[in-house]
Protein backbone atom coordinates (compact mmCIF):
# COMPACT_ATOMS: atom_id res chain seq x y z
CA UNK A 1 0.00 0.00 0.00
CA UNK A 2 1.41 2.96 -1.37
CA UNK A 3 -1.22 5.33 -1.50
CA UNK A 4 0.04 6.90 -4.85
CA UNK A 5 -2.71 9.85 -5.11
CA UNK A 6 -0.96 11.17 -1.72
CA UNK A 7 2.07 11.78 -3.54
CA UNK A 8 -0.37 13.21 -6.57
CA UNK A 9 -1.76 15.40 -4.68
CA UNK A 10 1.59 16.68 -2.86
CA UNK A 11 3.31 17.35 -6.15
CA UNK A 12 0.14 19.59 -7.68
CA UNK A 13 0.63 21.32 -3.94
CA UNK A 14 4.33 22.27 -3.90
CA UNK A 15 4.59 22.99 -8.18
CA UNK A 16 1.39 25.00 -8.68
CA UNK A 17 0.72 28.71 -7.86
CA UNK A 18 -2.71 26.57 -6.39
CA UNK A 19 -5.01 23.69 -7.13
CA UNK A 20 -8.64 23.77 -7.26
CA UNK A 21 -11.33 21.23 -6.07
CA UNK A 22 -14.91 20.66 -6.13
CA UNK A 23 -17.16 19.02 -3.57
CA UNK A 24 -18.85 16.28 -4.72
CA UNK A 25 -21.67 14.22 -2.69
CA UNK A 26 -21.19 10.60 -4.87
CA UNK A 27 -18.83 8.98 -7.16
CA UNK A 28 -21.03 10.27 -10.31
CA UNK A 29 -20.27 13.98 -8.93
CA UNK A 30 -16.59 13.21 -8.58
CA UNK A 31 -16.51 11.40 -12.10
CA UNK A 32 -18.23 14.79 -13.46
CA UNK A 33 -15.63 17.07 -11.90
CA UNK A 34 -12.77 14.66 -12.87
CA UNK A 35 -13.54 15.19 -15.94
CA UNK A 36 -14.82 18.98 -15.92
CA UNK A 37 -10.76 19.21 -15.20
CA UNK A 38 -10.48 19.97 -12.00
CA UNK A 39 -7.41 19.02 -9.73
CA UNK A 40 -9.15 17.15 -7.15
CA UNK A 41 -12.46 16.18 -5.44
CA UNK A 42 -13.54 17.55 -1.91
CA UNK A 43 -15.46 14.41 -0.65
CA UNK A 44 -17.88 16.91 1.50
CA UNK A 45 -19.59 16.09 4.63
CA UNK A 46 -22.24 18.51 3.77
CA UNK A 47 -23.01 17.12 0.51
CA UNK A 48 -22.95 13.51 1.89
CA UNK A 49 -24.81 14.31 4.45
CA UNK A 50 -27.44 16.12 2.01
CA UNK A 51 -27.93 13.11 -0.36
CA UNK A 52 -29.11 11.24 2.45
CA UNK A 53 -31.39 14.03 3.29
CA UNK A 54 -30.30 14.57 6.46
CA UNK A 55 -28.14 17.60 8.11
CA UNK A 56 -24.16 18.07 8.03
CA UNK A 57 -24.03 17.21 11.89
CA UNK A 58 -22.23 14.35 12.54
CA UNK A 59 -25.47 11.97 12.49
CA UNK A 60 -23.58 9.54 9.39
CA UNK A 61 -20.93 7.95 10.66
CA UNK A 62 -17.18 7.40 9.71
CA UNK A 63 -17.19 4.42 8.23
CA UNK A 64 -20.18 5.82 5.95
CA UNK A 65 -17.90 8.79 4.85
CA UNK A 66 -15.32 6.63 4.28
CA UNK A 67 -16.86 4.65 2.15
CA UNK A 68 -18.28 7.42 0.03
CA UNK A 69 -14.98 8.53 -0.21
CA UNK A 70 -13.80 5.58 -1.24
CA UNK A 71 -16.80 5.17 -3.99
CA UNK A 72 -15.48 8.62 -5.61
CA UNK A 73 -11.67 7.44 -5.75
CA UNK A 74 -12.60 4.58 -7.49
CA UNK A 75 -14.74 6.49 -10.24
CA UNK A 76 -11.62 9.06 -10.55
CA UNK A 77 -8.24 9.55 -11.88
CA UNK A 78 -7.78 12.55 -9.73
CA UNK A 79 -6.94 12.74 -5.81
CA UNK A 80 -9.57 13.05 -2.99
CA UNK A 81 -9.17 15.63 -0.41
CA UNK A 82 -11.73 13.99 2.32
CA UNK A 83 -13.47 16.10 4.55
CA UNK A 84 -12.81 14.63 8.15
CA UNK A 85 -15.15 17.23 9.99
CA UNK A 86 -14.44 16.57 13.74
CA UNK A 87 -12.41 13.33 12.95
CA UNK A 88 -15.67 11.62 14.81
CA UNK A 89 -14.29 11.78 18.04
CA UNK A 90 -11.34 12.42 20.13
CA UNK A 91 -6.95 11.74 18.85
CA UNK A 92 -7.97 8.45 18.95
CA UNK A 93 -10.65 8.18 16.20
CA UNK A 94 -8.60 10.72 14.42
CA UNK A 95 -5.87 7.78 14.57
CA UNK A 96 -8.43 5.23 12.77
CA UNK A 97 -9.77 7.28 10.47
CA UNK A 98 -6.35 8.10 9.19
CA UNK A 99 -5.06 4.36 8.93
CA UNK A 100 -8.87 4.40 6.80
CA UNK A 101 -8.10 6.56 4.39
CA UNK A 102 -4.93 5.60 3.21
CA UNK A 103 -5.46 1.75 2.84
CA UNK A 104 -8.84 3.29 0.42
CA UNK A 105 -6.21 5.45 -1.51
CA UNK A 106 -7.40 8.78 -0.33
CA UNK A 107 -4.69 11.22 -0.96
CA UNK A 108 -5.53 13.96 2.04
CA UNK A 109 -8.30 14.80 4.66
CA UNK A 110 -9.56 17.61 6.70
CA UNK A 111 -10.19 17.74 10.27
CA UNK A 112 -11.82 21.05 11.65
CA UNK A 113 -11.55 22.42 15.55
CA UNK A 114 -15.53 21.51 16.30
CA UNK A 115 -16.52 20.36 18.82
CA UNK A 116 -18.25 16.11 18.03
CA UNK A 117 -20.91 16.12 17.29
CA UNK A 118 -20.58 19.56 15.05
CA UNK A 119 -22.84 21.58 13.81
CA UNK A 120 -22.80 22.67 9.89
CA UNK A 121 -20.95 26.04 9.26
CA UNK A 122 -23.05 28.40 7.23
CA UNK A 123 -26.17 27.86 8.64
CA UNK A 124 -27.74 30.95 10.50
CA UNK A 125 -27.94 30.42 13.89
CA UNK A 126 -25.73 27.16 13.74
CA UNK A 127 -24.37 25.43 17.19
CA UNK A 128 -20.46 26.42 16.38
CA UNK A 129 -18.81 25.21 19.46
CA UNK A 130 -15.01 24.88 19.36
CA UNK A 131 -12.91 22.37 20.87
CA UNK A 132 -9.92 23.53 23.08
CA UNK A 133 -6.93 24.02 20.93
CA UNK A 134 -4.40 22.43 22.07
CA UNK A 135 -6.72 19.22 21.76
CA UNK A 136 -7.61 19.70 18.33
CA UNK A 137 -3.50 20.27 17.72
CA UNK A 138 -3.40 16.68 19.30
CA UNK A 139 -5.73 15.42 16.71
CA UNK A 140 -3.50 16.67 13.59
CA UNK A 141 -0.37 15.54 15.49
CA UNK A 142 -2.18 12.16 15.75
CA UNK A 143 -2.59 12.24 11.85
CA UNK A 144 0.46 12.89 10.93
CA UNK A 145 1.99 10.48 13.61
CA UNK A 146 0.00 8.00 12.16
CA UNK A 147 0.29 8.30 8.10
CA UNK A 148 2.04 5.79 5.96
CA UNK A 149 2.60 7.63 3.31
CA UNK A 150 4.72 11.17 4.26
CA UNK A 151 2.94 12.57 1.37
CA UNK A 152 -0.35 12.12 3.20
CA UNK A 153 -1.78 15.72 3.61
CA UNK A 154 -3.48 17.04 6.61
CA UNK A 155 -5.55 20.04 6.42
CA UNK A 156 -6.26 21.92 9.34
CA UNK A 157 -9.36 23.73 9.81
CA UNK A 158 -10.11 25.91 12.04
CA UNK A 159 -13.96 27.60 12.56
CA UNK A 160 -12.68 30.70 14.85
CA UNK A 161 -14.41 33.00 12.50
CA UNK A 162 -17.40 31.09 11.82
CA UNK A 163 -17.93 30.62 15.51
CA UNK A 164 -16.93 34.86 15.99
CA UNK A 165 -13.82 34.34 18.37
CA UNK A 166 -12.04 37.33 15.66
CA UNK A 167 -8.77 37.35 13.76
CA UNK A 168 -6.73 36.98 17.12
CA UNK A 169 -8.28 33.76 18.34
CA UNK A 170 -8.16 32.59 14.70
CA UNK A 171 -4.33 33.23 14.32
CA UNK A 172 -3.53 31.81 17.54
CA UNK A 173 -5.24 28.20 16.94
CA UNK A 174 -4.13 28.46 12.72
CA UNK A 175 -0.40 29.50 14.23
CA UNK A 176 -1.05 25.86 16.85
CA UNK A 177 -2.41 24.12 13.97
CA UNK A 178 0.67 24.95 11.80
CA UNK A 179 3.23 23.91 14.53
CA UNK A 180 1.13 20.85 15.49
CA UNK A 181 2.24 19.19 11.96
CA UNK A 182 -0.38 20.45 9.30
CA UNK A 183 0.33 20.57 6.19
CA UNK A 184 -2.22 23.46 5.08
CA UNK A 185 -4.77 25.60 7.50
CA UNK A 186 -8.05 25.96 5.73
CA UNK A 187 -9.52 29.38 6.97
CA UNK A 188 -13.32 29.27 6.77
CA UNK A 189 -15.84 32.43 6.98
CA UNK A 190 -19.76 32.79 6.72
CA UNK A 191 -19.38 36.76 5.93
CA UNK A 192 -21.15 37.88 2.98
CA UNK A 193 -18.05 40.50 2.49
CA UNK A 194 -14.76 38.99 1.58
CA UNK A 195 -12.99 41.66 4.57
CA UNK A 196 -12.16 39.05 7.85
CA UNK A 197 -10.76 36.30 4.97
CA UNK A 198 -8.61 39.23 3.47
CA UNK A 199 -7.30 40.45 6.68
CA UNK A 200 -6.69 36.95 7.77
CA UNK A 201 -5.10 36.27 4.73
CA UNK A 202 -2.48 38.98 5.33
CA UNK A 203 -2.08 38.65 8.86
CA UNK A 204 -0.74 34.83 8.19
CA UNK A 205 2.81 34.86 8.19
CA UNK A 206 3.61 31.06 8.51
CA UNK A 207 5.09 29.67 5.47
CA UNK A 208 1.94 26.87 5.57
CA UNK A 209 -0.05 27.76 2.81
CA UNK A 210 -3.75 28.52 3.25
CA UNK A 211 -7.38 26.89 2.19
CA UNK A 212 -9.97 28.84 1.17
CA UNK A 213 -13.97 27.59 0.39
CA UNK A 214 -15.78 30.99 -1.62
CA UNK A 215 -19.32 30.14 -0.83
CA UNK A 216 -20.35 32.84 1.09
CA UNK A 217 -17.87 35.33 -0.38
CA UNK A 218 -18.35 34.41 -3.99
CA UNK A 219 -17.03 38.14 -4.91
CA UNK A 220 -13.42 36.54 -4.18
CA UNK A 221 -12.67 34.70 -7.63
CA UNK A 222 -9.45 32.84 -8.25
CA UNK A 223 -7.34 36.03 -9.56
CA UNK A 224 -8.18 38.26 -6.71
CA UNK A 225 -7.16 35.50 -4.10
CA UNK A 226 -3.79 34.00 -6.43
CA UNK A 227 -2.90 37.93 -5.75
CA UNK A 228 -3.15 37.54 -1.83
CA UNK A 229 -0.44 34.85 -2.59
CA UNK A 230 -0.45 32.50 0.59
CA UNK A 231 -3.68 30.33 -0.29
CA UNK A 232 -2.83 27.34 -2.74
CA UNK A 233 -6.29 25.47 -2.25
CA UNK A 234 -9.46 26.74 -3.13
CA UNK A 235 -12.53 24.76 -2.91
CA UNK A 236 -15.97 25.49 -4.79
CA UNK A 237 -17.82 23.01 -1.89
CA UNK A 238 -21.44 22.36 -2.82
CA UNK A 239 -22.23 24.63 -6.15
CA UNK A 240 -22.88 20.71 -7.87
CA UNK A 241 -25.21 19.66 -5.52
CA UNK A 242 -26.70 22.77 -5.61
CA UNK A 243 -27.20 22.89 -9.27
CA UNK A 244 -28.63 19.32 -8.98
CA UNK A 245 -31.46 20.17 -6.73
CA UNK A 246 -32.58 23.23 -8.65
CA UNK A 247 -32.65 21.27 -11.97
CA UNK A 248 -34.27 18.23 -10.08
CA UNK A 249 -36.98 19.95 -9.11
CA UNK A 250 -37.43 22.29 -12.04
CA UNK A 251 -37.74 18.96 -13.86
CA UNK A 252 -40.12 17.22 -11.65
CA UNK A 253 -42.84 20.52 -11.30
CA UNK A 254 -42.49 20.03 -15.12
CA UNK A 255 -43.47 16.59 -15.54
CA UNK A 256 -46.44 16.73 -12.67
CA UNK A 257 -47.57 20.20 -14.93
CA UNK A 258 -47.78 18.91 -18.47
CA UNK A 259 -48.29 15.01 -17.34
CA UNK A 260 -45.55 13.26 -19.21
CA UNK A 261 -41.78 13.58 -20.29
CA UNK A 262 -41.95 15.15 -23.78
CA UNK A 263 -41.62 18.77 -22.60
CA UNK A 264 -38.67 17.99 -20.26
CA UNK A 265 -36.94 15.56 -22.64
CA UNK A 266 -34.45 18.46 -24.33
CA UNK A 267 -33.50 20.08 -21.51
CA UNK A 268 -32.04 16.79 -19.30
CA UNK A 269 -29.14 15.06 -20.08
CA UNK A 270 -29.28 12.45 -22.96
CA UNK A 271 -28.58 8.92 -21.58
CA UNK A 272 -25.78 8.88 -24.20
CA UNK A 273 -24.48 11.10 -21.46
CA UNK A 274 -25.25 8.85 -18.63
CA UNK A 275 -23.86 5.47 -20.32
CA UNK A 276 -20.34 7.75 -20.90
CA UNK A 277 -20.39 8.89 -17.63
CA UNK A 278 -20.66 4.95 -16.61
CA UNK A 279 -17.70 4.02 -18.81
CA UNK A 280 -19.71 1.94 -20.82
CA UNK A 281 -17.44 1.72 -23.86
CA UNK A 282 -14.89 0.42 -21.55
CA UNK A 283 -17.21 -2.43 -20.65
CA UNK A 284 -18.40 -3.46 -23.82
CA UNK A 285 -14.73 -3.53 -25.07
CA UNK A 286 -14.36 -6.16 -22.13
CA UNK A 287 -17.42 -7.72 -23.57
CA UNK A 288 -15.73 -8.41 -26.44
CA UNK A 289 -12.61 -9.40 -25.43
CA UNK A 290 -13.47 -11.65 -22.46
CA UNK A 291 -17.13 -13.20 -23.17
C1 LIG B 1 -18.42 20.82 3.29
O1 LIG B 1 -18.61 20.95 2.08
O2 LIG B 1 -18.81 19.82 3.92
C2 LIG B 1 -17.69 21.84 4.05
C3 LIG B 1 -17.71 23.23 3.59
O3 LIG B 1 -17.14 21.50 5.08
S1 LIG B 1 -18.97 24.04 4.47
O4 LIG B 1 -20.23 23.34 4.20
O5 LIG B 1 -19.01 25.41 4.03
O6 LIG B 1 -18.66 23.96 5.89
MG1 LIG C 1 -17.87 19.78 5.87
Amino acid sequence: MTNEKATVFKNLLLSRPYITGVGARDALEAKMIGRAGFDFVWASGFCVSASYGLPDASILSMKHFVEEARAMNEAVTIPILFDGDTGYGNAVNVIYLTRILEEAGIAAMCLEDKRFPKDTSLLAGGRQELLDPTEFAGKIKAAKDTQKNEDFTVVARTEALIAGMGQEEAIKRATLYAEAGADCIFIHSKSKAPDEIIEFVNSWKSPVPLVLVPTSYPDLTEDKIEALGKVKVIIYANQVLRAAVKASQEVLAEIKRSKGVKKVEDTIASLDEIFDLQDIKQMKENERKYT
